[in-house]
């Protein structure tokens, strides 16, 4: 008797404590909109394009989520955000979601209570200066003045590499990439030190890209990926595994092409179950059976995400490097769908 109150009040403890913000799915059904939480802007990843319509490689995981929860790619509110104001915007329920360059680090997952759903970009910090300061490396950049992005893990590994290698810098902080660019341009820093995908960018962007140069050092290991809060398990797991549809539908080559023929039903059974034509996946996921083909009809597999917005065809010419799947030498690997 005394044991079952002893639980029952446990229970009632654990669910006030991770219960402030449980409910995130039932709460983007029950308003028929995700909110994500986005940059201001970054070309290839997430900006408005000419009609103001919302864009770009970080957008995709956006839309994904929005059609496997609701069968609607569009239903997306976009809330801008800096790299200073995205953790309270997601901390405080503005934004259901941040899907924004955000790399997973220690302290963002276990001090301030976020859960980082998987990895979308592996990235890594660089540096990008004007040819013509003639510069071929970041240890040459003695008493250099470095524009800076506040609140980034960029701030902080800067610091660590001067430090590391003695040599100093100044900082020019700034808020967002806009300003970084103006600054930059405007000859108010030396340096632009960021993610090497935001330098790509950044720089694709410029009137002269072959004019700016990106240096030979990569300062950090930046693993880029959606997250959410701590303490919502169910809504952490909808958001991980339309990620994870996104990667393993490309390793099973399911496309935009063939996902009408391959959801009418395939010879291979994790498809389908991918797909929703076996299995009960969605239903665990409290989703309809079709959620993973609404996720990956919102924008195509992550190969075509990937390829379409920051890929080798497109102004950014981003590589797939340690991006390609683990079965092309690459870090993409996602759990079976079974
Ligand atoms: N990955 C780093 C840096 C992320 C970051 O803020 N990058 C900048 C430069 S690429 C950015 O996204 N700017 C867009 C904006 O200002 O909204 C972090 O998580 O702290």
């Amino acid at each position: 008797m005394k044991k079952s109150v002893f639980l029952g009040a446990l229970t009632v403890a654990s669910i006030a404590a991770g219960g402030a913000f449980a409910g995130t799915l039932d709460d983007v059904k029950a308003r028929g909109k995700l909110n994500c939480g986005v940059t201001t802007g970054l070309v290839g990843f997430a900006a408005p394009d000419a009609n103001g319509e919302w864009e770009g490689f970080d957008v995709g995981v956006c839309r994904a989520v929005a059609a496997a929860v609701l069968g609607d790619a569009t239903a997306v509110e976009f809330v801008p955000t800096t790299g200073k104001t995205r953790f309270t915007a997601l901390a405080s329920g503005e934004i259901d979601l941040l899907a924004r360059n955000t790399t997973w680090t220690f302290s963002r997952d276990v001090d301030l209570k976020f859960e980082f759903v998987g990895v979308n970009y592996y990235d890594g910090q660089g540096f990008m200066v004007p040819t013509n300061l003639g510069v071929t490396s970041a240890k040459d950049l003695d008493g250099a003045t470095v524009c800076i992005q506040t609140g980034t893990t960029t701030e902080l590994n800067l610091a660590d590499f001067f430090r590391a290698n003695s040599i100093s810098y100044e900082p020019v902080p700034i808020e967002t990439n806009a300003e970084a660019q103006q600054q930059y341009l405007a000859g108010a820093c030396d340096v632009y030190t960021t993610d090497a995908s935001g330098l790509a960018a950044t720089r694709a962007t410029f009137e002269a890209p072959d004019e700016h140069v990106l240096l030979p050092e990569i300062i950090s290991k930046e693993p880029l990926g959606p997250l959410v809060r701590h303490g919502d398990n169910e809504w952490g797991d909808v958001v991980r595994w339309t990620l994870n549809a996104l990667i393993t539908a490309e390793e099973l080559g399911v496309t935009s092409a063939n996902i009408a023929e391959m959801a009418a039903g395939s010879n291979n059974p994790e498809i389908n179950r991918l797909l929703g034509t076996e299995g009960s996946l969605g239903e665990m996921l409290g989703l309809s059976a079709d959620w993973g083909k609404n996720a990956l009809e919102a924008g195509g597999n992550y190969a075509e995400l990937f390829e379409k917005n920051i890929g080798e065809n497109t102004p950014i010419a981003l590589s797939r490097g340690l991006n390609a799947q683990w079965t092309d030498g690459g870090l993409l690997y996602s759990p079976p769908f079974r």
